[in-house]
């Protein structure tokens, strides 16, 4: 019996067949990857659409009568262009203005920002007591502690955002519970 040695040239053939499967599996592992990498960055993306995001708006309850109402919230912007709140509603309110508070002679008073406020790019702004607020005017009822009041936050570039005031306590210095709540 003749045992016929296999040609060098198909053995050399053969190797680098193998190594080309070698490579294609590394390459279809890297896509794969990619592929994984991109499925976990869209929900993120999507989220992204708009620069501009609305953390945690939140309103003080109020007394029974009065026709206005603090609200707040720290406004985001991811994107590379300065945008501008311009207008605000809530679904409670006859009209909400934007306002700052500054010392006047010693005197704590607000006033509304007529052009409205600026938000920085890749930068936030903050409204919060003592510092720039929505003024929730013309109340047709009082807000009640832990309701929740739907209403619009409308920026020059960014268009209008829906957000929702959740009601604190009457003379809250903050959002009840400041962690981010997950949506
Ligand atoms: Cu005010």
């Amino acid at each position: 019996m003749k045992i016929t040695p296999r040609p060098a040239g198909a053995a050399r053939t053969a190797r680098l067949s193998s190594l080309v499967r070698d490579v294609e599996a590394k390459l279809a592992m890297t896509a794969l990857a990619a592929a994984l990498v991109l499925t976990a960055v869209q929900p993120v993306l999507a989220h992204d659409a708009s620069p501009v995001h609305v953390e945690q708006p939140w309103a003080r309850a109020t007394p029974p009568g009065a026709k206005v109402a603090g609200a707040f919230a720290t406004i985001e912007n991811h994107g590379s262009t300065p945008d501008r709140l311009v207008s605000a509603t809530a679904e409670i309110a006859g009209r909400v203005e934007i306002h700052e508070m500054a010392v006047t002679d010693g005197v704590m008073t607000m006033r509304p920002l007529p052009d409205g406020l600026p938000v920085p790019a890749d930068g936030s702004v903050e409204l919060k007591p003592g510092s720039y607020h929505l003024m929730l005017m013309d109340l047709a009822g009082p807000l009640k502690d832990g309701e929740h009041i739907a209403g619009t936050l409308t920026f020059e570039k960014a268009g209008t955002v829906p957000v929702e005031f959740v009601v604190a306590p009457i003379g809250a210095r903050a959002p009840e519970g400041m962690s981010h709540t997950p949506q």
